[in-house]
């Protein structure tokens, strides 16, 4: 009975570790996966600071395995996804709080102002702007960026787009 018992214990073993191994294949190398109901998305931080464009220009540089769509700075689509997003880039930088640089994320209104986009063309159905903002103060403020005040919980101003912060990028997985 024994002898019946221990392959199918393999065989369990065995899927269970090709389980785990899927689990962690969504996304290239220095790239961390989370599942929103509409897919799974690949993120990378980024702590070279960069204007907003440069920023851009480096998440293009990338695409997911099959080169089909690239990346872009970083859609926050829900309070969730941007929870997880900010967890993950003070996990990677070590900073917290009020020692926080916050970072770009791929929300504008440079094409046309007081139209607020994603980069990535998600639905703007989410917003986190800090009270009184966006201001486009002085004209001269149309890129988005998130900030942890003292307090501790995140939320966005407008910035202007010459700014250098860091970044995170992000892209569907594959
Ligand atoms: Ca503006």
């Amino acid at each position: 009975m024994g002898a019946m018992e221990l392959p199918i214990a393999s065989l369990l073993l065995l899927f269970v570790t090709f389980e785990a191994v899927a689990a962690v294949s969504y996304c290239p190398p220095f790239w961390t996966h989370y599942e929103l109901d509409h897919g799974i998305f690949c993120y990378r931080f980024f702590g070279k600071r960069a204007t907003w464009s440069e920023a851009e220009v480096t998440c293009a540089g990338f695409s997911s395995c099959k080169g089909e769509e690239m990346a872009h700075i970083v859609s926050m689509t829900s309070a969730e996804e941007e929870m997880f997003i900010t967890e993950y880039r003070q996990s990677i930088s070590g900073m917290y709080g009020g020692g926080d640089p916050g970072m770009w994320i791929g929300f504008s209104d440079r094409g046309d102002e007081g139209q607020w986009g994603w980069l990535d063309k998600s639905p703007v159905n989410y917003t986190n702007w800090h009270r009184g903002e966006p201001s486009d103060s002085a004209h001269m403020e149309n890129c988005a960026r998130q900030i942890v005040p003292m307090m501790g919980i995140a939320v966005w101003v407008d910035s202007s787009c010459n700014e250098k912060h860091p970044y995170v990028c992000k892209m569907p997985a594959q």
